[in-house]
């Protein structure tokens, strides 16, 4: 296998700049991180790129509510949604900012790149000022934006526009056949039956006045400025230096072909229609798979901050713990479907899987070794398969990217080391015990080991004291 085939680049969506983070977009991020670790874990060479989308006109509109020069605002947003790094435990590589230099010159590149499917046209629509997409009125009857319920504005400019309807027929062939793999299938249908209702031309520029001379100028007209999502989306290679051609580019971009975008369901045309359509047209290569998962809802609704629904992962994480709030997170909600928080099922998970669960196990063990003064041994037959089942399973559900399996396969064999545990009565001290807790010790390091990836904090204190190097005390602390 050549060197290359052993890199793996993971992305997420850039969160707009224009507002605190909320559980919503600390899904993404943690599904991400996963990925990450583990494929690390398994001697992958990774990638982990997030950042901050911030040329929109809502992030100007927001800043001039606050009464805040726009590049202040977007500063401190973006460094908020920087801190999710400490919050999460999140182990990302890189951050981009759009605002960043190398992110215009790349833009810039990209746009010159295309010139041959860009013209510019007299057009009258409905745009959504939070998501900057022009909707027609059949796709909002009421007025309003769907996916942002803010009222639509009449606008009517002089806009480039980007000849997207040429790629119809290329991008159905390559989403059909999985060349670009949708995950979950749902989306994957849902986008190809976007596609066969027939793609349109899309604006790609929007008047600089408009902008209020905030964000990225088209290349040769100043009048311009780059539609934001053309924008935001160049993001996975400006971050690897395409503006200059950079080797960064060559060797995660060009001769990479495992390159994953983890983003939310809302903005899967952008992702799997527009991108690859810009990409094609620009001659690069494609992202491979686009994962996408659902919403972080609160009885039922979408939780978003403008809507009065947003949970702070900050605060979360800071009463109970990253990896609390990572487990909740990859065990409670589906990875490609739509979940609920409260804080009542948040303490439930926790109780029943952490505290009683891996929590109790591992001091219940590490107690019998202490006093039995039994060091980890090989393991026994019986726990040998057990052992090689879960991690069968657990290879297979991360194959699916189904993060939620994967955990599953581990807490089965938490269950069986209960069992064994039940079943030997080891505490007796009757011949053989001892053989069990080192056993027992040894599927515990097991279980460190597969757990890395989604409790990294537990699995280090687990690892230690399993090493003899330091007691991790109560993991999991019981909550009220
Ligand atoms: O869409 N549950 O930014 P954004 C789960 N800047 N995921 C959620 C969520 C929720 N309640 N709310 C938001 C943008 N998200 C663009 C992206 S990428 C080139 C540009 C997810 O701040 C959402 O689905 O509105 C998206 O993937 C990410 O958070 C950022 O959302």
């Amino acid at each position: 296998m050549k060197a290359t085939n052993q890199k793996v680049y993971i992305s997420t969506a850039i969160d707009y700049a224009n507002a605190e983070a909320h559980l919503g977009h600390a899904l993404e991020k943690v599904q991400a991180d996963v990925l990450a670790r583990y494929y690390r874990a398994r001697g992958r060479e990774v990638f982990f790129l997030t950042g901050t989308d911030e040329n929109s006109l809502g992030t100007v509109r927001a800043a001039k509510e606050k009464k805040v020069p726009v590049r202040s605002f977007v500063k401190e947003k973006s460094d908020h949604f920087y801190k999710l790094r400490e919050a999460l435990d999140l182990s990302f590589d890189d951050f981009i900012r759009t605002t960043e230099k190398r992110h215009a010159q790349a833009v810039q590149k990209l746009w010159k790149k295309v010139k041959p499917d860009i013209y510019l046209k007299k057009y009258r629509g409905l745009l959504c000022s939070n998501c900057e997409t022009y909707f027609k009125k059949e796709e909002a009857p009421d007025g309003c934006c769907p996916v942002h319920g803010v009222k639509l504005e009449e606008v009517e400019e002089e806009n480039y526009f980007f000849k997207l309807s040429r790629y119809q027929k290329q991008l159905k062939k390559i989403i059909e056949s999985d060349e670009l793999k949708i995950i979950p299938e749902s989306r994957k249908n849902e986008v190809l039956s976007f596609i066969n209702q027939g793609l349109e031309d899309i604006c790609i520029s929007r008047s600089s006045q408009r902008m209020q001379d905030w964000g990225i100028k088209t290349p040769e007209d100043e009048t311009q400025t780059v539609w934001c999502w053309f924008d935001a989306l160049i993001n996975y290679i400006s971050a690897l230096d395409y503006g200059k051609d950079g080797q960064k580019f060559k060797d995660w971009w060009v001769d990479n072909p495992r390159k994953i975008h983890c983003i939310g369901k809302d903005i899967i045309k952008f992702h799997a229609v527009y991108w690859p359509a810009f990409l094609l047209a620009a001659g690069l290569p494609l992202p491979q798979v686009i994962l996408t998962h659902g919403w972080l809802t609160v009885d039922g609704q979408k939780m978003s901050k403008s809507r009065g629904t947003g949970v702070d992962p900050f605060k979360l994480s800071r009463d109970y713990g990253s990896d609390a709030v990572r487990y909740f997170l990859l065990r409670e909600i589906p990875p490609t479907k739509d979940g609920d928080f409260s804080l009542t099922k948040f303490k439930e998970r926790y109780n029943a899987d952490l505290a009683s669960g891996l929590g109790n196990l591992f001091s219940r063990v590490n107690k019998l070794a202490r006093e039995m003064k039994v060091e980890p041994g090989l393991a026994g037959l019986e726990t040998e398969q057990a052992i090689k089942e879960v991690q069968q399973e657990y290879v297979q559900a991360m194959a699916r990217y189904d993060f939620r399996e994967a955990l599953m396969s581990v807490w089965n064999l938490i269950a069986f080391c209960d069992q064994y545990i039940e079943q030997e009565e080891p505490w007796k001290g009757e011949e053989g015990s001892a053989e069990v807790v080192a056993d027992l010790l040894f599927v515990l390091g097991k279980i460190a080991k597969l757990l890395q990836p989604f409790l990294p904090q537990a699995s280090q204190r687990m690892t230690d004291q399993l090493a003899g190097k330091k007691e991790s005390g109560n993991l999991f602390p019981r909550l009220k």
